[in-house]
C-alpha cells in the first residue's frame, strides 16, 4: 500500500471543481491496493476556485488544498505543491494532473496500476500508439506540440521517450522527487515539465509510457502562454549547459565556430569575391589562421580542466597542428574533388566546403579528447 497524492494546480477552474471532485469520489475509493488523495494547488484564483474546494473538503477527507498568495505559473504551482504533498501529506508517489479534464480522471487507475510493476516514472503519453492529441486543435498548436516535443526528445538525448512535454504522470518520491531541489526548478511556467523529465531520466528512473487521449478543455479558459516554445528552448539550453559532457561539446562547437568564421571570411574574401587565391589554397591558409585560434581557445576554455601549460604547450600545439593538417588534408582533397565537379559554380563549391567541415568536426572532437587533452571522453 503506497500513498499517491494527485497534485492538481488550478487557476480559475471553479466551474470544473464540482465535476472533478465527484469524478474522483467515484474513482479513488475503487483503487483498492493504494491510498489516493487529491491536492488542489490554487493561486488565489479570482473566481473563487479555492472556496469551492473548501466546501467539498467537509465531505471528503482525501481532498486537500494549498493556496498560494500569488500566481506565478504552472511550474511555480508544482514547486509549491509537490514539496507540500511529500512533507505534509507524506506522499510516496506524486501525480501531476490538470484540473480541466484534459487529463481524464478515468485514466488514473491505469497509471496507478503500473506502480506495482517496478517503474519509477509513469507517464501518460500522447505520442505512443493509442495516444492522441485533440482533433480540433489548430494546425499551429498541433505543429508546436509535435515539433516542440520532438526537439526536446532529441536535444535532451531521450529519443527513446515519446512524450516529454505532457503533464499527466506519476513519479516515485523515494530516491527521486525527495532528492529534487525545487528551488533550482528552471521554469516557473509550463517548461518545468522538461526539467523534471530530464532529472528523472538522469537519476536513472525506469520510465513507462501509458497511452492516453489528451482531451479537450471543457470549461474555463486556457492559461497556456503563447510563446512557450522560447521558454522550452531556454530550459533545454540550461539543462544541457549544466551537463558537463554536453557543455564541453558545446564549447568545442563554439570554438570551432569562431575558427570556421575566421577561415570562411578568409575563404570568401580571397577566393569567392576577389579571386586572389584558388579555393583550395584559400581554404588551407584560412585553416592555418583558425588552427591557432582554436588551439588557444580550446586550451583556455573547452579543455580548461585538462589545460596544457608551460613547455608542454609546444608539443601539444605540434600535435594539434598535425590533427589540423590531417583535417586540412581531408578538406583539400574534398575541395579538389569539389573544384572538379563545380567547374566554377560558387554554390556547389560551398556545399563541398561545408561537407568537408562536418567530417572534420567529428574527427577532431574525437582526437582532442582521446589524444590531445586526454579526457578519455569523460
Ligand atoms: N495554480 C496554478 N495553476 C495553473 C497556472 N497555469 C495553469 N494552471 C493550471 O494548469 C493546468 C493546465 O493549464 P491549461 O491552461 O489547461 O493548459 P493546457 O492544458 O496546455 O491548455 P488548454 O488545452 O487550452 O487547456 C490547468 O489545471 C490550469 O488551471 C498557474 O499559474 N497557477
Ligand atoms: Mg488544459
Amino acid at each position: 500500500m503506497v500513498k499517491v497524492v494527485i497534485v492538481m494546480p488550478s487557476y480559475n477552474e471553479a466551474e470544473s471543481v464540482p465535476r472533478m471532485v465527484s469524478a474522483m469520489a467515484d474513482i479513488l475509493p475503487n483503487i483498492k491496493n493504494h491510498q489516493v488523495e487529491l491536492l488542489y494547488v490554487d493561486d488565489t484564483s479570482p473566481d473563487g476556485t479555492a472556496d469551492i474546494v473548501r466546501q467539498f473538503q467537509k465531505k471528503y477527507p482525501w481532498l486537500h488544498l494549498l493556496v498560494n498568495s500569488k500566481k506565478e505559473g504552472l511550474g511555480a504551482a508544482y514547486a509549491a505543491g509537490m514539496p507540500y504533498a511529500m512533507e505534509e501529506l507524506k506522499a510516496d508517489w506524486l501525480m501531476e494532473m490538470d484540473a480541466d479534464f484534459q487529463h481524464p480522471p478515468a485514466d488514473i487507475p491505469r497509471l496507478i496500476e503500473q506502480i506495482d510493476r517496478g517503474y519509477d516514472y509513469i507517464v501518460a503519453s500522447r505520442y505512443v500508439p493509442g495516444g492522441s492529441i485533440p482533433n480540433n486543435w489548430s494546425i499551429d498548436r498541433k505543429f508546436l506540440s509535435v515539433v516542440g516535443n520532438l526537439v526536446a526528445r532529441i536535444t535532451l538525448m531521450m529519443p527513446h521517450i515519446h512524450d516529454v512535454t505532457g503533464g499527466f504522470k506519476l513519479s516515485r518520491v523515494k530516491g527521486f522527487m525527495d532528492e529534487f531541489d525545487f528551488s533550482t526548478l528552471l521554469s516557473k511556467r509550463f517548461a518545468y515539465k522538461i526539467h523534471l523529465f530530464f532529472y528523472m531520466v538522469q537519476k536513472g528512473a525506469k520510465v513507462k509510457e501509458v497511452p492516453f487521449a489528451f482531451g479537450n478543455r471543457e470549461e474555463g479558459e486556457s492559461k497556456i502562454i503563447k510563446n512557450e516554445m522560447q521558454e522550452t528552448l531556454r530550459v533545454i539550453f540550461l539543462l544541457q549547459w549544466h551537463n558537463p559532457k554536453i557543455r564541453r561539446f558545446l564549447k568545442f562547437a563554439v570554438v570551432g565556430g569562431t575558427g570556421l568564421t575566421l577561415q570562411t571570411l578568409f575563404f570568401e574574401i580571397t577566393s569567392v569575391f576577389t579571386h586572389i587565391l584558388t579555393p583550395s589554397i584559400a581554404t588551407v591558409i584560412g585553416g592555418e589562421i583558425a588552427i591557432i585560434s582554436n588551439f588557444t581557445l580550446n586550451n583556455l576554455w573547452t579543455f580548461k580542466d585538462y589545460q596544457v601549460t608551460g613547455a608542454k604547450i609546444i608539443g601539444k600545439f605540434f600535435q594539434f597542428n598535425l590533427t589540423s593538417l590531417l583535417a586540412l588534408a581531408i578538406q583539400f582533397v574534398v575541395l579538389r574533388i569539389g573544384e572538379f565537379f563545380a567547374r566554377g559554380n560558387g554554390l556547389i563549391i560551398q556545399f563541398f566546403y561545408f561537407g568537408a567541415i562536418a567530417i572534420v568536426l567529428v574527427a577532431n572532437y574525437y582526437i582532442y579528447n582521446k589524444f590531445i587533452w586526454k579526457t578519455s571522453l569523460k
